[in-house]
């Protein structure tokens, strides 16, 4: 294989490219980073505390999205972007590298099916990577398929179609415990596109029973994560919609059904950090699928179009956190489509913000802005939310990635290495292969 190993690992970004990159950046870095520590300071917070915690957040890397993304007109791929899985988890390596908190793979079957998974966890972890959640496809037709997936999967109106869906759920239960995998995610496309087209209740029936089988097969260790979806690819209704049948199809498996939350799948307007906030209380909120969005499910990168909602969540998120003393853990994973970036890049830009938006979430002063809620002060609550989201944290979020080792400019750096360049050079490309989400 073509890869270096350096102090025992393998690296896509050259050490030295990160050093020097850093060395150039690292006295306004300090300056900036004082100056931070000078605000905190001032309203009572040790800036060391709130690094250390930026350092514990772990956020997965969606396979799909190392590969250029596209819309259904066109796909426009990237030279150098990887083929299959490994090359896939050579870019991921990169990124980890640069940003420090993503030290996961989430992989999709059978998208990323390989022919020796053993190997495979080697290979991801020579690469200082693990494996996130395991998401299945039952919301395409595969070649050598039986039974087609056109009128829905988990659902179908015929026993055998939802058997052949519920057996690959197991397939990717079975892979993911090769892998290390912990949780199974389960998305379908099922739904109807026309009034009258599918009944309601019996569909929401069928696929409870399918998932129930599907439960029984998890280890004991596992959860499965429930992702709803309110329309797309069905236009008239679909079978796990929203929250509230999540959190139903949740509770009436067992304990280890959970909620995912894909920022991207909700309606306009809709209070998203809300719905966090009440999948939190009840215990089920099981993981995130983070992305941004002007119109629908546009997989545009985490906090790029609204990230005062990405801090509200986290706003939820650190709440919950505290309440819950230790026993709250969702699975934070991206789920992006990168159409117009290079996809490192954008993971890299994601990433920032996902850790920033976390950052922002810590400073809030919980005490004082219970104090204000309890008097019913509206503009000092409300202050009190303002002040931490308009705090620049990026000093506090570079500290946390130079002591991982990482990038305090991941863009500037990964551009100085010119490793997009040199996997040109290597990996094949085929301008009209069609791959990823399209
Ligand atoms: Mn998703």
């Amino acid at each position: 294989m073509g890869y270096v190993a350096i102090a025992g690992t393998l690296q896509g970004i050259p050490q030295d490219v990160i050093t020097r990159d850093n060395a150039r950046l690292m006295e306004a870095h300090l300056a900036d980073y004082d100056a931070l520590a000078a605000r905190l300071d001032r309203i009572g917070l040790d800036i060391e505390d709130i690094v250390a915690k930026i350092m514990t957040l772990e956020v997965g890397l969606p396979s799909w999205g190392l590969v250029t993304g596209g819309t259904r007109f066109s796909r426009y791929p990237l030279a150098g972007e990887p083929n299959n899985i490994f090359e896939k988890i050579e870019d991921c390596a990169a990124v980890q590298q640069l940003a420090g908190l993503t030290p996961r793979v989430s992989l999709h079957f059978p998208w990323d099916k390989a022919d020796d998974y053993v190997a495979l966890r080697q290979y991801a972890e020579a690469h200082g990577l693990g494996f996130d959640a395991i998401n299945s496809n039952t919301f395409q037709d595969q070649k050598d398929q039986k039974r087609s997936y056109k009128f829905g999967s988990l659902s179908h109106s015929h026993p055998s179609t939802r058997q052949q869906a519920v057996e690959h759920n197991l397939e990717c239960i079975d892979i993911g415990r090769k892998l290390g995998s912990k949780a199974l995610t389960v998305w379908i496309g099922d739904g109807s596109n026309f009034p009258g087209q599918s009944e309601f209740t019996d569909s929401l029936e069928r696929y409870l029973d399918s998932m129930r089988v599907v439960y029984a097969g998890l280890p004991e260790d596992w959860r499965l994560l429930i992702e709803h979806k309110m329309f797309e690819p069905a236009f008239y209704s679909t079978v796990v919609q929203d929250w509230g049948t999540s959190i139903l199809c949740a509770q009436t498996l067992g304990e280890k059904a959970q909620c995912l939350v894909d920022l991207g799948h909700h309606a306009q307007g809709v209070n998203i950090e809300m719905i966090v906030a009440r999948l939190a209380q009840f215990g089920k909120l099981g993981g995130f699928h983070f992305n941004d969005s002007k119109y629908g499910d546009d997989d545009l990168d985490s906090g790029s179009i609204n990230p005062f909602q990405l801090f509200l969540v986290f706003n939820e998120l650190v709440y919950a956190e505290q309440r819950a003393k230790g026993n709250f853990r969702p699975a934070y994973m991206m789920d992006q489509s990168h159409n117009v970036t290079d996809p490192i890049e954008s993971l890299l830009n994601s990433a920032r913000a996902i850790a920033g938006a976390y950052a922002k979430a810590l400073i809030v002063d919980r005490a004082a802005l219970k104090a204000y809620q309890a008097d019913n002060d509206v503009i000092m609550a409300h202050n009190c939310l303002r002040l931490a989201f308009e705090t620049d944290v990026r000093a506090a979020l570079a500290m946390a990635r130079v002591r991982k080792g990482g990038a305090i400019d991941p863009i500037a750096c990964y551009r100085a290495s010119s490793y997009r360049a040199l996997k040109a050079e290597t990996r094949k490309f085929d301008p009209y292969l069609h791959g990823g989400i399209v």
